[in-house]
């Protein structure tokens, strides 16, 4: 059964003033969707602008920019591709476009037309939706204003946070730090003990670098350089052992000496290998490496996979697997064939398109879901290793259950190969949480303008409505802030936190805080956006 979007506008220009003779066939975005920039410019771009609540001189400004860089100005918004309207509430912007209408097209504010302009291409439409309701489904379903996101977001008051506290979730973590090289050169260390199965050290490690990152800006230590320069340094922050300091002397003083060493050793670099596969973790790694294998030659050999050009293709609709356990190796050979395309990073537009595509989807089959794009694309990172996406609905009846049958839909669509559902989480390594979820192996389908055939990892994540924050926070991350706000939690508050939920130890009493920023007033906690939450390297 095909896959149901809509496909690729099939008319062409009939006028000959507009650019039917290009012979690159203009890929309009559908619903929310970004123009695919590569091929385009902006010259055939069909703008339509809602002149209602512009005044007269913008309204000027931007007819000069549309004559002088757009394909064409519209008279009928149904003949555009682009409507630019200064309107952000559906209902207003209802009375002059049919929704129905403005779910087909990309409707943007008027700084999209600006830009690009400037660029002289066409932007990403997604980066200047004009409203934010064209994000959430058609539906009769009125969202509770608690499950969708803080308009505007709060901001974070760094001055509050504390560089010196022992907890990664009191301290503001940017993605890159002042003292990032150190940084990755700890996490070397980190990953030498992680796959040795030194888990204590590689704790320490992991504890020591999201110190470090959490105090790039630190002045409470007087003259504290932003550079660290200086074992000394490092050891007035917490957390930081003797041995970390070592490590740190060793760097400062020689640079890289000891990562060097790890980098070279060809034990480490056979487990690394062995573990950058999905599903091989330190312990299966070792087994490997115990056993002489070195290469991924030596690993295909083992499992019996076929060399690339036989293997049979998984590109469309491989089995739907309802758990990983049982499947022993076969999930090692799975993930063997699809290593490559797991290796590609996923840039923050193509995370946003699949999430698109798995909404519009899950719209069809459960109308009025919310859902959050988490994990490393929500603390800001350019370039994802997965796609991680939270998802709810009002009634916390209409979504248990949900995730399986969204699974089906995908796969009988053709955009999905592989899922393991969450039963006891064997390809995470450690099981976090309750939450009903899927693991899943995904590809744009091929009327996306962004579809490129690659495989990617997608991670759906069911959450019941008085749990949603909770499971976007959890599943925001980064990992030590995840881990920071449960140990804190702990500690400070004898509260047991975790994605699915919060809850008093004395008692079992169950905590459902309304937004993300409630969870954080619960837990006595300054607010912390998510770009700050980068506690890891
Ligand atoms: P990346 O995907 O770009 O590499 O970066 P990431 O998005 O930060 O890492 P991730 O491995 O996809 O995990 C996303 C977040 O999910 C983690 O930061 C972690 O806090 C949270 N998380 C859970 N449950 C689980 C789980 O069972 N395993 C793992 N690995 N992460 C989990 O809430
Ligand atoms: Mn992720």
């Amino acid at each position: 059964m095909p896959f149901k979007r809509p496909a690729p506008y099939p008319h062409r220009e009939s006028s000959s003033q507009s650019h039917s003779e290009s012979s690159t066939p203009y890929l309009p975005p559908s619903k929310h969707a970004r123009i695919s920039t590569s091929a385009n410019s902006l010259a055939r771009v069909k703008l339509y602008i809602v002149q209602a609540k512009f005044d007269s001189s913008t309204l000027s400004e931007l007819f000069l920019l549309a004559e002088k860089h757009a394909g064409r100005l519209c008279r009928d918004a149904k003949d555009a591709d682009v409507i630019v309207t200064a309107i952000s509430m559906r209902r207003r912007f209802e009375r002059h476009i049919p929704w129905e209408l403005a779910k087909a097209k990309a409707v943007v504010n008027p700084q999209w037309l600006r830009e690009s302009a400037k660029a002289g291409k066409p932007l990403p439409c997604g980066d200047y939706a004009a409203l934010q309701d064209l994000r959430t489904p058609n539906t009769q379903i009125d969202i509770p204003s608690n499950l969708l996101p803080p308009d505007p977001s709060f901001p974070t008051d760094i001055a509050k946070l504390d560089y010196a506290s022992r907890y990664a979730c009191q301290r503001p973590s940017p993605l890159v730090c002042p003292n990032q090289s150190l940084a990755k050169e700890l996490d070397i260390m980190r990953r030498s003990r992680a796959l040795e199965g030194e888990e204590r050290s590689a704790l320490s490690y992991a504890r020591a670098i999201s110190v470090i990152k959490g105090a790039h800006n630190s002045r409470i230590y007087g003259a504290y350089p932003h550079r660290i320069t200086s074992a000394h340094q490092v050891s007035k922050l917490p957390c930081i052992g003797t041995k970390i300091e070592a490590s740190v002397m060793a760097y400062t003083a020689d640079r890289r000496s000891q990562t060097e060493t790890i980098l070279k050793s060809e034990r480490f670099q056979a487990l690394s290998l062995f573990s950058s596969i999905y599903g091989i973790g330190p312990t299966t790694a070792r087994k490997l490496c115990s056993l002489g294998l070195r290469s991924l030659d030596d690993l295909e050999i083992y499992y019996g996979v076929e060399r690339a050009s036989q293997r049979p293709s998984l590109a469309q609709g491989g089995d739907i697997v309802e758990s990983n356990e049982g499947l022993g190796d076969s999930w090692i050979r799975i993930a063997l064939e699809l290593r490559e395309d797991l290796a590609i990073q996923i840039p923050r537009a193509e995370v946003e398109e699949m999430s698109r595509v798995v909404m519009d989807e899950l719209d069809e089959l459960e109308p009025g879901c919310v859902s959050t794009i988490v994990g490393g694309y929500r603390r800001g990172k350019s370039e994802s290793s997965d796609v991680d996406i939270v998802f709810t609905h009002p009634d916390a009846e209409r979504v248990k259950g949900l995730c399986r049958r969204l699974v089906r839909r995908l796969h009988e669509h053709g955009m999905y190969n592989l899922s393991g559902f969450h039963g006891h989480n064997p390809l995470r390594n450690t099981h976090w949480d309750s939450l009903e979820k899927a693991l899943t192996v995904f590809t744009l389908p091929k009327s996306s303008s962004l579809h490129n055939g690659i495989r990617r990892r997608l991670d759906l994540i069911f959450a019941p409505p008085e749990v949603y924050w909770t499971a976007v926070i959890g599943w925001t991350g980064s990992i030590m802030f995840q881990r920071d706000i449960r140990q804190w939690s702990k500690d400070k508050l004898a509260m047991k936190f975790d994605s699915s939920g919060i809850t008093r130890r004395y008692d079992s009493k169950a905590f459902y805080p309304k937004t993300e920023k409630e969870v954080f007033d619960l837990l006595r906690l300054e607010w912390i956006d998510p770009m700050w939450r980068n506690a890891d390297v």
